[in-house]
């Protein structure tokens, strides 16, 4: 390759969540979101709407980085980020979602926060929404089946969007808003009955979905009234899938469930719902409940760039059960690909793969915004972490969108999912570690929370300042 692999500008950095690093969960005002009342990770139903004082939850202290960003972020900018995603706490500005006035303490924080990021001259990249769900919206109103959360969260939109026009111009709606089918508490505030029947269950969800496209176009278009230059982005989970076989029945469902979470954003990118989706509605019996208007918003506010996430690929037999995890479907392992301890096959010729698939079917520019490796980093004795299968997977994978570039791609960014340890959203635990910063702190909450850099953190400094190119020198 003789062309230089990046683009001048490219975004690199690196991606949290609040509710994943913050911790400081009933601080500032904020209120309870609904992963602070999940003691292990992404559940799928709620034992609590009270946290249990003797019980442990992973995001309640997190890794204390409402305290420690600014030594985080000296952090990052000694790896030269040029930019940093993290969401804004929803219960942080509304602490139970439906009041009429922001918390101002929460306004504060992340004002603190943006200042910070700009100091180092590292770009804010803003979430509205991951996984954080303020718990009373669930737990008075349903969660996003409640036409009623369009309203507030478009509250919240435009309290944010306004606040920050000035320090902000990268923003997200929704993380992984097509996670909604495999845990719809987490990415949409729904619960559901255990004897709830499957085609109920679907149509609550494209309800849900409905409403959270109506959301993110209201949100689109309070961003380009009210910041300068701003982006509005999807944000969807698409590890790749492949057919488990070329029987013609394996490759034709595979395509079928690739297109489940491709529909969200054909919604949010094309801004219309697509001709295939009368066939699913027609097979489970979905009446949209859409208001006058609605089609006209998702139709003149679509969102500008799609953020996705890339951790995996997986294989898909017609028929199996449609089960997926934090790094998208769980499916049958693929006897050509390694795979780490926690079952995540490691592919990167996939994620070239997955960026042209994209790249081809939306034309509009893309963002990596989570990709990483969750590996249990042992320190030395002498406090060392030579985390060489993480240095691998990230020149592996840099190599392949390089490649995905070279093909055509338009790629705005790269974020590694992680660059300092935080709690898996998945299993709640630390030892998932994805950091190129090491935090202490066990899966029981016990650590001093110290930082220490792994040998993953040089190497990650020395590909931003060759703009990608050291991923192709031996
Ligand atoms: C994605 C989420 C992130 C992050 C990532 C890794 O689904 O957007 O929040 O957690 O998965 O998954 P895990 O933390 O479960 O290893």
């Amino acid at each position: 390759m003789n062309e230089p692999p990046f683009p001048d500008g490219f975004l690199w950095g690196g991606a949290i969540a609040a509710n994943q690093a913050e911790g400081a969960w009933d601080e500032g005002g904020k209120g309870v979101a609904v992963t602070d009342v999940m003691p292990s990770g992404i559940a799928h139903d709620i034992a609590d709407f009270t946290p249990d004082p003797g019980k442990y939850y992973p995001s309640h202290q997190a890794i204390d980085f409402y305290h420690r960003f600014r030594e985080d972020i000296a952090l990052f900018a000694e790896m030269g980020f040029k930019c940093f995603r993290t969401s804004i706490a929803w219960s942080r500005i509304f602490p139970r979602g439906d009041e009429e006035t922001p918390n101002e303490a929460g306004l504060a924080f992340y004002d603190e926060l943006f200042d910070t990021l700009h100091a180092h001259g590292i770009a804010p990249i803003v979430t509205l929404s991951h996984y954080e769900t303020p718990l009373h919206l669930v737990d008075a109103y349903g969660g996003w089946s409640n036409r009623a959360l369009i309203g507030f969260f478009e509250r919240y939109a435009r309290v944010v969007l306004a606040r920050y026009s000035a320090k902000v111009r990268w923003w997200m709606g929704f993380n992984e808003i097509n996670n909604i089918h495999n845990h719809p508490l987490s990415a949409a505030g729904l619960r559901f009955a255990a004897d709830t029947p499957p085609a109920a269950r679907v149509r609550r969800i494209y309800q849900a979905s409905h409403n959270m496209f109506v959301a993110s176009a209201l949100a689109a278009k309070a961003c380009r009234e009210m910041v300068p230059e701003g982006r509005m982005g999807a944000m969807l989970s698409l590890s790749g899938l492949y057919p488990n076989s070329c029987a013609p029945e394996d490759v034709f469902a595979t395509a079928q469930l690739r297109r489940r979470s491709l529909f969200f954003s054909d919604v949010l990118l094309r801004g219309a719902y697509p001709a295939y989706s009368k066939r699913i509605f027609n097979e489970f019996d979905v009446h949209l409940d859409i208001a006058p208007g609605d089609l006209d918003l998702i139709a003149r506010h679509p969102c500008d760039y799609l953020g996705f996430s890339y951790y995996r690929t997986t294989t898909f037999r017609a028929g199996m059960p449609i089960l997926g995890s934090t790094g998208g479907i769980l499916g049958i392992d693929n006897p050509n690909l390694p795979k780490t301890e926690w079952g995540w096959q490691i592919d990167p010729l996939g994620f070239r793969y997955v960026c042209n698939e994209l790249a081809d079917r939306y034309g509009k520019p893309l963002f990596v915004v989570e990709n990483g490796c969750g590996l249990n980093d042992e320190p030395a004795p002498d406090g060392s972490i030579d985390d060489r299968g993480r240095i691998a997977y990230l020149d592996q994978h840099l190599r392949a969108l390089a490649e995905a570039i070279a093909d055509g791609c338009d790629i705005l960014g790269y974020t590694w999912w992680g660059p300092i340890d935080i709690v898996s959203a998945g299993t709640g635990e630390m030892r998932k570690r994805y950091g190129f910063i090491y935090v202490d702190k066990d899966n029981a909450g016990h650590g001093t929370l110290e930082r220490r850099r792994k040998a993953s953190f040089f190497r990650y400094r020395d590909v931003i300042r060759s703009n990608g190119a050291a991923v192709f020198e031996e």
